[in-house]
């Protein structure tokens, strides 16, 4: 019986970029000093509660001759990989592409700038690689009503508050990309894992799942959206940076999983994690029937780390010669497949 997820279980390797505004900042912020819940590199405006005007003002340091989203498509081809999940929305509100939706996208800061995800969509279009998009759908630092962590300390988002939020930013700028952007392969919610007090409401959940089922019926969702794993509207689990799945895991899965510390780019970290180490994640993770989902963090002029070029050109050599092993009935199909 075919299901949807067919494609996903014989992928076995993907990549995932985060590119935004925090981009241009590198991971560097005036005058910055605590470092506080977490220092990753696309949290820098939650960190220095920098304003929605301040923080757009990075939008002036992408060069916009330079960025050529095919290029990571290449790269991801080279590497092995066989789709791509992409930041439409982080948690700073601010939308990649062209949105109608609210003024916070590109267009809006630098005339310059161009629909990166209209390019990118091309691109994997020409060549054969699946395309998803992450979207940040109950945190959300621009909208009054998005859900802030640093609001446990100020005040309480009313349920309505909220639903205002989901209805006049959320549910629209899904539709925009499950309909200007062709394919959509898959959604990739996100949501910070136990924790309890979210404001995000099961039927608003079950309106986007109605929304992805009629528009791109054959859109994955990924188990982040909030919903427990059994639900037979989550397509597949995403495990936690670089934890490896149960060995009875049911559903599909995947381990997303960065080459240093930050998802963004970060101009100061050096902590890169070895073609070894990488490979084996991988590695590790086909044995047990699941995916991996390496992420690279792009420059503001799209360019790639030479440290993470190296690590996915490494990769790919190894799969052009080991591939089979992953991808055809080989020694490291461990156990029967189970769906
Ligand atoms: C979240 C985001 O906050 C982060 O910026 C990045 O986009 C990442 C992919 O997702 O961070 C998480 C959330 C959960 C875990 C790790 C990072 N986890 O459960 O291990």
């Amino acid at each position: 019986q075919e299901s949807r997820t067919d494609w996903w279980s014989e992928a076995r390797f993907g990549m995932f970029i985060h590119w935004g505004l925090y981009s241009g900042a590198e991971g560097i912020w005036k005058g910055e000093k605590h470092r506080h819940f977490n220092n990753y590199a696309e949290w820098i405006k939650y960190r220095n509660r920098i304003s929605n005007e301040e923080y757009g003002e990075l939008a002036k340091r992408f060069v916009w001759e330079d960025i050529n989203p095919e290029e990571w498509v290449i790269q991801a081809k080279k590497a092995g990989m066989h789709y791509i999940t992409i930041t439409a929305k982080h948690h700073d509100g601010f939308a990649l592409w062209n949105t109608k939706v609210g003024n916070y996208s590109f267009k809006n800061y630098d005339p310059e700038s161009r629909d990166i995800l209209a390019e990118l969509a091309a691109a994997c279009k020409k060549h054969d690689m699946k395309l998803g998009f992450y979207y940040s759908h109950w945190v959300d630092w621009e909208h009054p009503y998005g859900w802030d962590h640093n609001r446990e300390l100020t005040q309480d988002l009313s349920d309505e508050q909220f639903d205002e939020y989901w209805q006049e930013k959320v549910i629209p700028q899904l539709r925009e990309l499950l309909t200007n952007y062709g394919d959509v392969a898959l959604l990739w919610f996100d949501m910070w894992l136990g924790h309890e007090e979210t404001i995000v409401q099961e039927k608003q959940l079950r309106q986007v799942i109605s929304l992805v089922r009629e528009l791109q019926p054959n859109c994955l969702i990924n188990s982040r959206l909030g919903l427990p794993v059994s639900d037979p509207d989550i397509d597949y689990e995403t495990m936690g940076d670089n934890q490896l799945g149960a060995v009875y895991q049911k559903n599909p899965w995947q381990t997303p999983g960065t080459i240093a510390h930050s998802w963004g780019y970060h101009a100061l970290e050096n902590d890169w994690k070895s073609s070894n180490q990488l490979l084996q994640a991988l590695i590790n993770n086909v044995s047990l029937n699941g995916n991996f989902m390496l992420n690279i963090g792009p420059r503001a002029d799209g360019s790639l780390p030479y440290e993470s070029v190296s690590r996915l050109d490494d990769m790919g050599r190894w799969l052009e010669i080991n591939g089979e092993s992953i991808y055809g009935a080989g020694g490291l199909e461990l156990r029967p497949k189970q769906h």
